[in-house]
């Protein structure tokens, strides 16, 4: 029977993603996977995500993939690091899933500078149960749980995660802050993160600011601008801990 000459389309292994219109998560992963596809490293690496709305992930990528619970990703991804050093673990997360019900996880594994690679889109909010404030949460910003805006004065700032975690690691870890307004950027970082995890320096952490339209009952016009302007000027885009050495890597 002759070949199929079938248009390159089809032969591509694609799936329709699964979050919402404008949903930050599908263009945080798009980064990782051109990354996992730029550093060619596909078959040794496994893909860990959380509960909330990263969990969506859960089949997207060609990859071995584990689906955990709520914030328990880190250690999950820890261990099979552990069990076999040759692989490249990647835990991926929310901001509620690794600042607050994980944040323990997320400061062991990185005080211990575990070399596994978490990965963290902050959408200021809990999406996947309804939009309720996240330790993330805006100055003023209104949420399920916080309906006339959110006041530091009665819960303190908003959690400044790879401040925190560069806090904590020593001169091997790799710690930036991308955001999904960058995606050339923010792949980068990915890059350069999964580079140092494989180098085995240690660990390796990337927080991207992410968009949750739908529960930020934003149009097209204010999610980009509620990134760009309001989040950018509290989250702080750029590498929080680098060295020489990893800018190979890019
Ligand atoms: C142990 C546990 N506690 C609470 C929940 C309820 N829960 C499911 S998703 C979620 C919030 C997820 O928020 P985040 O981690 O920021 O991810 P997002 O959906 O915003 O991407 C919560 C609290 C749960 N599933 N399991
Ligand atoms: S609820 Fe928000 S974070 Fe979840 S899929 Fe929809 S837009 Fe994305
Ligand atoms: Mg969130």
């Amino acid at each position: 029977m002759p070949e199929l000459k079938m248009p390159r389309v089809w032969r591509i292994e694609t799936k329709p993603h699964k979050f919402c219109p404008g949903c930050g998560h599908g263009l945080v992963l798009k980064a990782l996977g051109e990354a996992i596809d730029e550093l060619g490293i596909q078959d040794r690496t496994v893909f860990g995500c959380d509960i909330g709305c990263s969990l969506l992930s859960w089949d997207f990528f060609n990859m071995d993939t584990i689906q955990t619970h709520h914030g328990r990703t880190t250690p999950v991804m820890v261990g099979i690091k552990r069990a076999n050093p040759e692989l490249v673990t990647i835990a991926y997360m929310g901001d509620g899933g690794g600042y607050a019900i994980g944040s323990q996880h997320l400061v062991n594994a990185a005080a211990r500078n575990e070399k596994i690679t978490v990965l963290l889109s902050n959408n200021t909010v809990y999406a996947m149960t309804g939009g309720q404030m996240a330790p993330t949460t805006m100055p003023g910003q209104k949420t399920e749980t916080s309906p006339y805006g959110r006041d530091p004065r009665y819960t303190g700032p908003p959690m400044l995660g790879p401040e925190m975690v560069a806090a904590i690691t020593d001169e091997n870890a790799y710690v930036a802050r991308g955001t999904i307004a960058n995606l050339r950027q923010l792949k980068a970082y990915i890059k350069k993160a999964l580079q140092n995890q494989m180098d085995a320096k240690g660990f390796s952490f990337v927080e991207s600011l992410a968009a949750c339209p739908t529960n930020w009952r934003t149009n097209a016009e204010e999610t980009w601008r509620f990134v760009e302007r309001e989040m950018t000027n509290h989250f702080k885009v750029g590498e929080v801990k680098t060295s020489a050495a990893r800018e190979k890597a890019v």
